[in-house]
């Protein structure tokens, strides 16, 4: 899908030099490419420039080249632009499929029957397409190759009728409910879907989208969303149109969530939407490891990589020395920012925060507290674990963290570093 970026990316690193001439080629290229996905161009645009200004504007961190310098930083930002990684439960559940005619939704349906029985779980499908009279007859069939529990009823009428049968009858874990199309999302599939999901009251409730619509998945995500309410897409065909990236994007940044992406039309060519995959293949796996692998290596001497940053343990020295004082509060009065890029009123925060706080960070490893960026989902949920707190309040860690990190920036990092505030206090002219 990214074939066209891996391209562009491997022009750039075949360069002998990562001049300001070879950066401004890569980023010409690689917008290029996002467009040609058929990725929104207002979201192109405002990826180039940042790219274009770290890329030119920050030194390199010693012991990475100038050139692997610029691909941490294009593989950060089109990791971003893609989204998150899916977050699939693998528990019983029920699952309703929706989405317009041809989107790949009885295919989905199989795939994802597939999927669950692999994981164990005993599975059922419900034809509640009573629109196009092949529907029973395709979704049966794709049952027997899948090994999954079938229901239907031949010549029904109303589909929320032949779910509550099916939810009677059957037996699963899984239930999968296979829903009609229509060429547009009209009032007939709107309310035969809002019936539907009254019946059920699904767990999950995907959207099929076949990846040629591009960037106007975004606006049929949101339409659905309001009809039904949806809790996250599938992006079928993948593997046979060049507008993929750019419903991926658009999903992404509709606030639906990609959670599956399919690849082919055999039942196995489903899988669970991880935007770290598609960045290493545009890379290329030999470069971005030897890239990670150094980057690991140095993180082992984080006064190299790092040096004068503003790190997570700084951070828990200054809540743990500001907090009750009042002195954060007279501070930000200061402070030449808009109420809006302050941090949640740090100086609100309570001993009971403070404390919380701590605990998440004593279950960070020390590369995770030197760079909080390394943090993913799967980290999060290791450091909630081992705190006993939860998953939002390590994500809330972080992101008061990187706030206050983006604020810091701008003062002279080492007198914060410290901790002494003073210093600071005496710039602004309160010392
Ligand atoms: N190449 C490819 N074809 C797919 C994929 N998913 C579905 N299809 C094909 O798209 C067509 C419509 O699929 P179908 O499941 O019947 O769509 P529905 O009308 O939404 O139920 C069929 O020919 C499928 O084989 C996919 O991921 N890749
Ligand atoms: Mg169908």
């Amino acid at each position: 899908m990214f074939d066209r970026i891996k391209d562009s990316i491997e022009k750039f690193s075949s360069k002998s030099v990562a001049d300001k001439e070879a950066v401004e080629q890569l980023v010409k290229d690689i917008q290029r490419d996002l467009i040609q996905a058929d990725v929104d161009v207002s979201l192109v645009s405002e990826l180039s420039d940042e790219i274009r200004e770290e890329a030119l504007s920050e030194e390199a961190p010693s012991g990475l080249s100038r050139k692997e310098h610029v691909l941490e930083i294009v593989y950060s930002k089109l990791e971003e632009l893609l989204g998150d990684e899916a977050d699939i439960e693998e528990k019983p559940q029920d699952i309703l499929l929706c989405g317009l005619y041809g989107a790949g939704k009885t295919t989905t349906a199989g795939k994802l029957a597939d999927f669950y029985r692999k994981r164990g779980f005993k599975v059922g499908l419900i034809a509640a397409d009573t629109d196009r009279p092949a529907a029973y007859e395709q979704l049966e069939q794709l049952s027997e190759d899948v090994d999954a529990e079938f229901y239907g009823e031949k010549d029904a009428e109303v589909p929320s009728r032949v779910v509550e049968n099916a939810l009677e009858e059957m037996d699963a874990d899984v239930k999968i409910v296979d829903s009609a199309g229509r060429d547009s999302l009209n009032d007939q599939l709107r309310e035969e879907l809002a019936d539907v999901h009254a019946v059920l009251q699904p767990e999950e409730t995907y959207l099929v989208i076949p990846a040629d619509i591009g960037q106007s998945a975004r606006k049929q995500a949101e339409k659905f969303d309001d009809a039904v309410g949806i809790t996250g897409v599938i992006v079928t065909k993948m593997d046979s149109s060049a507008k993929g990236g750019g419903a991926l994007v658009a999903c992404e940044h509709s606030g639906a969530d990609v959670q599956f992406i399919g690849t082919g039309e055999k039942m196995q060519d489903l899988e669970i939407y991880n935007p770290v995959d598609f960045v290493s293949d545009m890379i290329g796996q030999p470069d971005l490891e030897s890239l990670l692998e150094k980057v690991e290596e140095l993180d082992a001497d984080p006064e190299k990589l790092l040096e004068g940053d503003f790190t997570m343990e700084d951070f828990r020295e200054q809540i743990e020395s500001v907090t009750g004082s009042g002195m954060m509060d007279d501070l930000m009065q200061q402070l030449p920012f808009s109420k809006n890029k302050l941090p949640d009123d740090i100086s609100q925060m309570t001993e009971e925060k403070i404390g919380s706080y701590g605990v998440i960070m004593d279950s960070m490893t020390a590369e995770e507290k030197e760079d909080p960026s390394v943090i993913n989902k799967s980290r999060t949920e290791r450091i909630a674990k081992g705190s006993g707190t939860s998953r939002e309040e390590v994500r809330e860690l972080v992101k008061h963290f990187r706030q206050t990190k983006n604020m810091m920036d701008k003062f002279d990092k080492k007198s914060m570093k410290r901790g002494n505030m003073q210093d600071m206090l005496g710039k602004l002219g309160m010392g």
